[in-house]
């Protein structure tokens, strides 16, 4: 099921996580905690993969970045089993953490994209996402496979432990089949998300919202634009506002609120009027349909329904958008931003 040289498609994805379960289903099952390792782009994804993994496998999961825990004193037992994600598959400080991990005797699952890179051939098993090559630099359809594939792995995972029942597995399954047309959808609305992003050209700082499954996509959409656009960005969990940010608004920062219609939509709603309160501009992310966020803030952009664990998979994209509009609006190059390398090496 696993070879570093594996050939494929990403519909396989699915087999080949069920097979490395199978195959690994001891490790996996008397594992007792999940540790995930990555950098940037593939981190964002990592901490959806720990919601994904805590609520359908009921298993503790730490998220770090590799680059930091590469050189800590982080403990790791044989019994843990380590899921190291990489686009590129050639991140230095990912295959250094993992090294750390095969050393402790931990199984070491790798979620790649690049066939045959260092990191698949470090890891004792894994799943290849199967998205072709990033054309440029910052990483975008990688998050998407990447989190496509943890989604799989966390039902094919729950289903071994018996935490996940069959209904829930076949109803995540048929949900994530109509995603692709979903996007598709979010696509059709690139000609608005450009207008929308010549607005804010000249905006020096961003603040990302999100809450749950939606918070890591606040980290990823702050780290877009960061990386293609030069505009600071913080991405946040919603409900931190008041424990700092908030002293940052005014009108001249735009604040980006992922507010789906998901887990603790009504408490996002509350956080987006403590920014309405004091003259803050607000661009969100909502749900099709959405009239009573639609009423309250300045933009707005849908996206089609969907289940809450599959909300990153849309509510991403118009964040990608954003970043990418706002940049070539800059006359910036998008492809290949100033400072950054596709798989930084060292
Ligand atoms: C990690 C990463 C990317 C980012 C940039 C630099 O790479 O931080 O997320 O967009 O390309 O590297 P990887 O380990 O996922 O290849």
């Amino acid at each position: 099921p696993w070879s570093p040289q594996q050939k494929g498609k990403n519909t396989d994805s699915l087999s080949v996580i069920l097979s490395a379960v199978t195959l690994h289903r001891r490790e996996l099952l008397r594992a007792r905690r999940i540790i995930i390792l990555s950098c940037g782009t593939s981190w964002h994804a990592g901490l959806i993969g720990k919601q994904l993994i805590e609520h359908f496998c009921k298993l503790p999961v730490e998220v770090a970045y590799a680059s930091e825990f590469r050189y800590s004193d982080s403990v790791i037992e044989p019994d843990d089993v380590v899921m190291a994600i990489s686009q590129s598959g050639e991140t230095a400080d990912t295959m250094a953490a993992m090294e750390m991990a095969k050393k402790r005797n931990a199984l070491v699952f790798g979620i790649v994209n690049a066939v045959g890179s260092g990191i698949s051939r470090i890891s004792d098993t894994g799943v290849y996402i199967h998205v072709g090559p990033e054309i440029g630099v910052a990483s975008t359809k990688a998050f998407t496979g990447q989190v496509t594939v943890l989604v799989m792995l966390a039902l094919a995972l729950g289903m071994a432990k018996g935490t996940v029942s069959q209904e829930e597995y076949n109803t995540v399954l048929h949900e994530l089949v109509m995603i692709p047309d979903k996007i598709q959808k979010v696509l059709e609305q690139n000609d608005k998300i450009k207008d929308i992003a010549k607005k804010y050209i000249h905006s020096k700082n961003f603040l990302y919202l999100g809450r749950g499954y939606n918070y890591p996509v606040a980290l990823e959409g702050a780290l877009k634009l960061k990386e293609i656009s030069y505009i600071h960005a913080e991405g946040y969990p919603a409900a931190e506002m008041k424990h700092g940010p908030i002293a940052l608004i005014d009108s001249e920062m735009p604040v980006v609120f992922l507010a789906t219609h998901h887990q603790l939509y009504q408490k996002i709603v509350s956080n987006m009027q403590e920014v309405i309160s004091r003259n803050g501009k607000i661009l969100a992310i909502v749900t099709e349909g959405d009239e009573q966020v639609k009423a309250m803030v300045d933009e707005t952009i849908e996206v089609p329904p969907t289940i809450a664990c599959l909300a990153p998979l849309l509510s991403v994209i118009p964040l990608q958008l954003l970043s990418y509009h706002v940049a070539v609006a800059k006359g910036l190059n998008v492809d290949q931003p100033r400072n950054l390398a596709k798989s930084v090496t060292v």
